[in-house]
């Protein structure tokens, strides 16, 4: 198993103290995950060694620039399996993958009575680039239900997914209730009626091994930084043939072949989908991050969170009054939303805070699916390779602590 001191030793904010005499117990990793050095050192390296911009100058430290920087789009690239490394945009992150595939795919593709299918578990950001679609081209957005211990409610497909049916996008891993949806399944009846199937891989890629040709997914979206990358970068895999017919997202330098005053011509893969200099030394942190990953194993940290999850859920549900929501441990990924009866979801992450305990509170930007089930908000804790039971046990002994302080 991970040997999760030494992993520890990887993350130098993890030496930093909440407040005086208050270690960080950092419970939010599904938000966006702590960095180890490596990472942080890959791109301080850059800019102290190497920084210049890509893909134009004939100088040497322009030449290493882009050759850093597209030897990381080979590593992220072979980390979820594409084929090759031109099936791999660049982006800022999951949410302007979902906006360049509903923008460039659907504006081409998308016309007045198709329909979008998702499911009621999607983060915002695999539900609003989609409306606005459907606003624009009058299609019909439609959701796959969510049962209610937290899994999807499969028996729906044959009704909802229908020829009319052009792309079904949907979550591998909830980021609420960590259900770890059946993706193949998925994928494979939305091709049975002709539907691409787009997937969300932000909660899935720092937590799995990802196979994206496994899969067989058309198009997965994924960001650095919930995988000990830096923010500002992500990634849309998409396939060679589907991407070449997409028209371009943002046009402007660096994603053109010629342009003239009459009109332009565009790049080849994957530059067609990347105008204006990007985000290099976030690109060469997202490699880092990725050959860190690849170090632990992916095996070994689904492993280890299973344990740590598991450890979790059982230690919480000993907390009297508290709802956990979503499916039982070995079913989910590392995160546990939770509820307390007569408290706050906002106060308990506010009391919580004060003992060096870093959750979120809120709707985490899946409004509908906590309105679905009559709740505004939850607390949730998210586990990480650095996590430990110690952490876990602070976690609860804070919590009935919070309950005696109410009187609960
Ligand atoms: N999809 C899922 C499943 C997510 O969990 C998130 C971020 C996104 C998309 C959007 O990612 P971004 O990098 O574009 O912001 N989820 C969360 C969360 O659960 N708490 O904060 C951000």
């Amino acid at each position: 198993m991970l040997d999760v001191n030494k992993v520890r030793a990887d993350f130098p904010i993890l030496d930093v103290e909440a407040y005086p005499d208050t270690p960080l117990v950092f419970l939010d990793s599904a938000a966006s995950s702590q960095k180890p050095t490596a990472v942080i050192e890959a791109m301080n390296r850059y800019y102290r060694t190497i920084n210049a911009n890509v893909h134009r100058g004939i100088y040497r430290f322009s030449e290493d620039a882009t050759n850093a920087y597209e030897a990381a789009r080979g590593k992220v690239a072979r980390f979820i399996n594409a084929r090759e490394s031109a099936e791999l945009i660049f982006v800022r992150n999951t949410t302007e993958a979902f906006n360049l595939a509903a923008y460039s795919w659907g504006r081409a593709n998308i016309n007045a009575g198709d329909e979008i299918l998702l499911t009621e578990m999607e983060h915002h950001a695999n539900i609003v680039p989609w409306q606005l679609l459907a606003e624009e081209k009058e299609a019909i957005v439609r959701y796959i239900p969510v049962t209610a211990d937290g899994f999807l409610d499969l028996s729906t497909l044959d009704e909802l997914l229908t020829e009319r049916t052009k792309i079904l996008s949907f979550t591998a891993v909830s980021n609420v209730f960590g259900t770890i949806n059946p993706i193949k399944k998925l994928v494979a009846a939305a091709h049975a009626v002709g539907a691409l199937a787009m997937v969300d891989g932000a909660q899935a890629v720092p937590h799995m091994p990802v196979d994206v040709q496994a899969w067989d997914c058309d198009l997965f979206a994924f960001s650095s930084h919930k995988m000990c990358g830096p923010t500002g970068i992500g990634g849309l895999y998409g396939k060679r043939a589907l991407l070449e017919a997409m028209p371009p997202f943002m046009g402007g330098g660096d994603m053109i072949r010629k342009v003239t005053f009459e009109g332009s011509t565009f790049a080849d893969l994957p530059h067609k989908f990347e105008a204006g200099t990007p985000a290099i030394a976030e690109g060469i942190g997202f490699g880092a991050a990725v050959d860190y990953l690849n170090e632990l194993g992916m095996e070994e940290i689904h492993a280890y969170e299973q344990f740590i999850t598991t450890y979790a859920l059982e230690e919480l549900s000993e907390v009297k009054g508290l709802k956990l929501w979503g499916p039982p441990a070995g079913k989910r990924g590392g995160v546990a939303a939770f509820t307390i009866e007569g408290l706050h979801p906002h106060d308990i992450a506010d009391l919580l805070d004060k003992d060096g305990i870093a959750v979120r509170a809120g709707h985490h930007c899946a409004m509908p699916l906590h309105k679905k089930f009559g709740i505004n908000a939850t607390t949730r804790a998210s586990f990480y390779i650095h996590t430990t039971t110690d952490e876990v046990d602070k976690l609860v002994d804070s919590l009935n602590r919070i309950r005696k302080l109410f009187r609960l």
